[in-house]
């Protein structure tokens, strides 16, 4: 039987390199697009290397050739488009190159695959929680109805991906999707995102490190998932008889402050938290000690926050068949022994 062949934009990411061990384990041939820097950014993904089935081309979403000449030599059945510029804080730094990627490279793509004539091409795109932006009168979680209303240079460009992703499957038919995924962690997780900024600190903390962490937003409120689970998800929705959009998340929230609670019940170290806002600070109790470790700093803060965000994941689970493996708990647990093992190892 012929192998299935996949392309996995942003493949050396969080989302990638899961997504890559996925298909590779079903038999897939998997296209990565990498763009050129001039670091060693394949750290995700240097474990699959090996395996003859596993193609890494040189492409940016910002470049149409590239991305035609890569679609023409793959031949893709499906097409996962999940490389981004995906940092919402740092989207209102840069937020002409925000859009460029983040919101016409999915544009790109689109019209490479009409211009070839990809009829039978699946497309899959990374779509956020970042589309609902505020808490909204009456709503208490977000489904695949609810109203979008962006709040970052990230989310407005994201929007544009979500809409032109429905404008080519209802004016070309192609079979385009939508995989609306809430905020998904795990030992991969860029470390400037606010868990692992976290567990990397707390790792360190526990053997020996004296620094402090510097946050920022302590009272945002997002919907947690484990990244393994939401990848396996992005291949569910394109093993569809219909081309649709999913809501994908956990349908729980958490503070980044409770998050930090549950990090720190799980490594059994006592802390408190004193002050409110810019002056608010945690403590490690040792004994009658109390050691400070956590501050506020404002550079942290964005210039327009979403204060909460969760998600109404029942269509996805019941169309898609699936039940979440991982709960908070398991996050923070698969998170934290990753990094304890990855610092005593370099100690
Ligand atoms: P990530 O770890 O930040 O990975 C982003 C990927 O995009 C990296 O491989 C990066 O390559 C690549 N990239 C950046 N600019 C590019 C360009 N100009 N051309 C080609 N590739 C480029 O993101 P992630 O957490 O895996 O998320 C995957 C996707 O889902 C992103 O689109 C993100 O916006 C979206 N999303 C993420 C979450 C979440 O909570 N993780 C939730 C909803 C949606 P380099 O390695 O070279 O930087
Ligand atoms: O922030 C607050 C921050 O940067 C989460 C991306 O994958 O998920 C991610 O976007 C919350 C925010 O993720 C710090 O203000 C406090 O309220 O980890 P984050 P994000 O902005 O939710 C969505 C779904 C995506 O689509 C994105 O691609 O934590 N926060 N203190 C902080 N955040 C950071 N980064 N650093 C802090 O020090």
């Amino acid at each position: 039987m012929k192998k299935k062949i996949a392309l996995i934009t942003g493949v050396t990411g969080q989302d990638g390199s899961y997504l890559s061990e996925l298909l590779l384990s079903k038999n897939y041939v998997v296209y990565g697009l990498c763009r050129r820097v001039s670091y060693f950014n394949r750290n995700r993904i240097e474990h699959l290397r090996g395996n003859k089935r596993f193609k890494l081309v040189y492409g940016d979403l910002s470049d149409y050739t590239s991305l035609e000449s890569i679609i023409k030599l793959s031949r893709p059945d499906e097409i996962y488009n999940l490389g981004a510029q995906s940092h919402v804080g740092h989207s209102f730094e840069i937020p002409e190159y925000t859009s460029e990627v983040t919101g016409l490279g999915s544009l790109r793509i689109l019209e490479a695959m009409r211009f070839l004539g990809l009829k039978k091409t699946k497309f899959y795109q990374a779509s956020t929680s970042e589309l609902f932006g505020e808490k909204q009168k009456g709503i208490n979680s977000f489904n695949e109805k609810s109203l979008m209303v962006p709040k970052s240079p990230y989310g407005v460009s994201k929007l544009y991906s979500y809409w032109i992703t429905k404008v080519y499957r209802e004016a070309y038919g192609l079979f385009a999707c939508n995989g609306i995924l809430f905020n998904h962690e795990s030992p991969r997780r860029g470390e400037t995102f606010v868990t692992r900024k976290i567990t990397m600190f707390l790792a360190k903390k526990i053997l020996g490190s004296k620094d402090i962490l510097y946050l920022g937003n302590l009272n945002a409120k997002r919907d947690w998932g484990h990244a393994k689970d939401y990848t396996e998800l992005q291949w569910k929705i394109l093993q569809q008889s219909r081309a649709d959009d999913y809501v994908i998340a956990t349908g729980k929230t958490t503070s980044v402050r409770d998050f930090i609670n549950e990090c720190c019940k799980y490594l059994k170290i006592k802390i408190i938290w004193q002050g409110k806002g810019v002056n608010e600070k945690a403590y490690i109790l040792n004994g009658k000690k109390k050691d400070l470790i956590i501050k506020v700093d404002k550079k942290y803060y964005r210039p327009l926050e979403i204060d909460y965000l969760r998600g109404n994941p029942q269509k996805a689970l019941k169309k898609l068949n699936y039940k979440l493996k991982y709960n908070l708990k398991d996050l923070v647990k698969d998170m934290l022994d990753s990094d304890i093992k990855r610092f005593k190892k370099s100690m």
